[in-house]
């Protein structure tokens, strides 16, 4: 399934932030429900289904307060029922976009979409747009930080313990994930992400190639096998100059122009079928700023244009499919 006109798009929202250090992105849903979300992706002619959110359990109770191991176990409820909804919405045909939420919630929806993919028998590719590689492990990691190891643990890193069993556990293929914008990568995890043959997508090879030659590539590969494309969109991979609302910011990010054209030529490639939305913090956020141009960012996702133009795949004038 691809956004093409008319998409019915479920909107999913994961409140949670046990995975992270800093508090807030657990109001993550509420804000892009605030910048419109619903509304902008009816208007582009999409069938929105709000969804409400993901019971997410004891997350109002600080987690200065909380063990790590209650965080941990709080994230991989969490996670279950993520992946359950994903695997369910896929199967209904409708687009999930889930809404955080710190970034560890994609454990949980990567691994229904994985699930999906495997029983229709479609390849799986993941574009995780992110200033981080998030590929530590519990022996890696110098934050003990989950929302920094989801993606280790679903492309099946061993240093996992038996407390993180679960249908994530190895359910993507390393090979089949670009890390797209990153400039934060801690040494062990560079090292991690090499052995397993990710492809990073770092600042500088942006800086050097451009966003078009190397997204043309990435999505090259998707259409090639006609694989489902899984893509979560961390706020910290644009520059925190127009993106305060993060957590964890590393300067240097994705300019406004780059970050929408990454997302304009997904649109145009057809091979989207869901998405995560992760790690906006509204509590740092500057009146909404990061909110509304995630919401914009969104939009461009799936299929506002600036102008009308012929569609690459199709040939023909894009404004007569009504999109
Ligand atoms: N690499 C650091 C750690 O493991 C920072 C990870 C920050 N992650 C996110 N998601 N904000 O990308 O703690
Ligand atoms: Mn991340
Ligand atoms: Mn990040």
């Amino acid at each position: 399934m691809s956004q093409t006109a008319n998409t019915a798009i479920d909107l999913i929202g994961i409140p949670c932030d046990a995975g992270a250090s800093r508090r807030g992105c657990i109001m993550g849903p509420e804000a892009m429900r605030i910048a419109g979300l619903a509304d902008v992706l009816a208007d582009l002619g999409h069938t929105v289904a709000e969804r409400g959110d993901i019971e997410s359990g004891g997350a109002t109770e600080s987690p200065a307060w909380q063990t790590p191991d209650s965080r941990k176990a709080e994230v991989l409820a969490l996670a279950a029922r993520s992946s359950l909804l994903a695997l369910e919405t896929l199967q209904e045909q409708r687009l999930p976009v889930f809404i955080g939420g710190d970034h560890s919630l994609s454990m949980g929806t990567l691994s229904g979409v994985a699930k999906h993919c495997a029983a229709i028998n479609k390849p799986l590719f993941v574009l995780w747009v992110d200033a981080h590689g998030d590929f530590n492990t519990p022996a890696t990691s110098e934050t003990g930080n989950i929302h920094g190891m989801p993606l280790a643990l679903l492309c099946g890193e061993p240093d996992f313990g038996p407390e993180y069993s679960g249908d994530w556990r190895g359910s993507v293929d390393p090979r089949n994930v670009t890390v797209f914008g990153a400039r934060s990568i801690d040494r062990p995890e560079r090292q991690l992400l090499e052995q397993r043959g990710v492809d990073v997508i770092d600042m500088r090879r942006i800086d050097e190639s451009g966003v078009v030659a190397l997204m043309r590539d990435v999505l090259a590969k998707v259409e090639q096998a006609d694989g489902h494309l899984h893509v979560s969109l961390d706020v910290d991979v644009i520059d925190p100059g127009i993106a305060p609302g993060a957590g964890t910011p590393v300067a240097g990010g994705l300019s406004f122009r780059e970050a929408h054209l990454v997302m304009e030529m997904i649109h145009d490639s057809g091979t989207m079928g869901s998405l995560d939305i992760v790690e906006l913090n509204p509590y740092l956020d500057n009146g909404g700023m990061s909110a509304r141009l995630l919401v914009d960012l969104t939009a461009s996702l799936f299929g506002r244009q600036i102008m009308p133009r012929q569609s690459r795949r199709l040939g023909i004038e894009a404004t007569t499919l009504g999109i």
